[in-house]
């Protein structure tokens, strides 16, 4: 929604995290007056709005969200929250903070969401793109949230984006979006995968380039033949669900796999930095998001090798004693554990578990079975997941993250590899997935000092 349209509406920003304040800052810029609802605690909502010359609520309330023409919803805050489910049958306006975004960016956005990888491909995009001398931000759910981007000025937008928050974007248009993939997440909030992968495609509306994952049909949009593929199939001849030549692929060259455009071999996929096949689609994915830039694969070939990717992400921690030790706390689904765990080099003592969102384990046992030698379970879901997984790999119940490594250390021999991927939300027992994944670091740093 366009500011000009927000002049002189009653609006209310519902949820005061990064997204609210940011909306706050947003609608101050434009001079707009607005109010606050957070369901913490009173006092501290006030001294978080205390800047803001405005009224500050600390409860949901249908009659109070009635009372305003907009209300401005951050993405985790469901749009079935009763009071909102009330304000949207009084005909309240519902957007979150994309909208307001997608109004005011003029720069192209390259917009990405998918279960699993969005902040790596955002972040390898922006990588590749300053490399090739473009000021690209990238922003969003990725943690910089969009309508403080805009300060920034920026010559490209890599905007990631949540499901939740494409539940509450219509007008954006972004100059390519694509859907990386779809797996079991968030199934909490959705009625099933299939409502959950339509909200994710809503990203392709209004998408001057689409493009979408050739493996995954839950990524390809109404209308596939207006769409770019990438697939890490890597057969002569791999056909688009419209019948035509996928582009964005993998071939054989020199008895290597190369990345490819076309028949065209760009690069061994050897010289990626970022193990994994996962990481050899994303790769394709990063190149056909950006070519409607028409950047020369020259100018960003380095690049594109050169990034070793996220903290938290597959992350090499140390080796000690010939066992390599490896951080995947955004590992926060069980594809997203999958992947982790086929990438890596050689057998698996794997940590897991937390909150599971009510997912189904199932898909993990083939990869456990063949790869992991021990399973060693943490957090709230821990006794649900060990009964999914039963007989699959030795089980190991810890009470707290440092005793799952004192475990591991124990039953590591060289060439093993312990990994923290834990299929699970962290919010049981951290802060976050980063506090997680430093505090895993700290704990594996001390245990095997010890
Ligand atoms: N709140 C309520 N009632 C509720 C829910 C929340 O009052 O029912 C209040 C909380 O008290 C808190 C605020 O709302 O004050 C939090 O809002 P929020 O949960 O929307 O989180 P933000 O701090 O605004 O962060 C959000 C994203 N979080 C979620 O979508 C849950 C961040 O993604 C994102 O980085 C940030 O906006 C900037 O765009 C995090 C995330 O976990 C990384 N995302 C999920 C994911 O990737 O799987 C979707």
């Amino acid at each position: 929604m366009h500011p000009r349209n927000l002049q002189g509406k009653r609006l209310l920003i519902v949820g005061f995290g990064l997204t609210g304040a940011s909306v706050a800052r947003y609608l101050a810029r434009q001079e707009l007056p607005f109010d606050i609802a957070d369901e913490c605690d009173l006092t501290v909502a006030e001294e978080r709005a205390a800047t803001f010359n405005c009224q500050v609520f600390a409860k949901f309330d249908a009659e109070l969200f009635k009372r305003y023409e907009v209300l401005i919803l951050s993405p985790g805050v469901p749009r079935s929250t009763p009071a909102v489910v009330a304000a949207l049958a009084a005909n309240v306006d519902v957007i979150g903070d994309i909208e307001l975004f997608a109004n005011a960016v003029q720069a192209p956005v390259i917009a990405v969401t998918g279960s699993n990888g969005k902040s790596t491909v955002v972040s390898w995009i922006s990588h590749v793109l300053q490399a090739a001398g473009l000021d690209a931000v990238a922003c969003g759910n990725i943690g910089l949230p969009a309508l403080d981007s805009l300060q920034q000025g920026a010559d490209v937008f890599v905007l990631e984006l949540s499901s939740y928050q494409l539940e509450s974007t219509r007008s954006l248009k972004p100059l390519s979006a694509v859907v990386l993939n779809v797996s079991d997440d968030h199934l909490d909030r959705y009625d099933s995968i299939d409502h959950y992968a339509a909200i994710k495609r809503q990203v392709y509306n209004g998408a001057t380039h689409c493009v979408a994952n050739g493996d995954d049909d839950r990524t390809w949009p109404a209308s596939v033949g207006e769409c770019e593929y990438f697939t890490v199939n890597c057969e002569s001849e791999v056909l688009r669900p419209d019948g035509q030549q996928t582009r964005w692929r993998r071939m054989h060259k020199d008895r290597e796999l190369w990345l490819s455009d076309q028949h065209l071999a760009l690069m061994p996929e050897g010289r990626l930095s970022l193990p994994g096949v996962h990481n050899v689609g994303n790769a394709l994915a990063v190149l056909a998001l950006i070519e409607p830039l028409s950047v020369s694969f020259d100018a960003l070939s380095e690049a594109l090798a050169a990034f070793s990717g996220l903290p938290h992400r597959s992350e090499f921690l140390a080796e000690h004693n010939g066992v390599r030790w490896y951080n995947d706390s955004k590992g926060t689904n069980v594809d997203a554990c999958n992947k982790a765990v086929t990438a890596m080099p050689g057998p698996v003592l794997l940590i897991a578990g937390g909150i599971s969102k009510a997912a189904d384990f199932a898909p993990l046992r083939p990869v456990i079975e063949q790869r992991v030698k021990l399973l060693v379970l943490i957090g709230q879901d821990r006794a649900l997941i060990a009964d999914q997984l039963h007989g699959a790999a030795p089980v190991v119940m810890a009470d707290d993250l440092r005793s799952a490594v004192q475990h591991c250390k124990v039953h590591a021999e060289p060439g093993d590899v312990v990994l923290l991927s834990p299929a699970c939300s962290s919010f049981d027992m951290f802060r976050n997935f980063e506090d997680r994944g430093e505090q895993f670091t700290q704990a594996v740093a001390e245990v095997l000092a010890a």
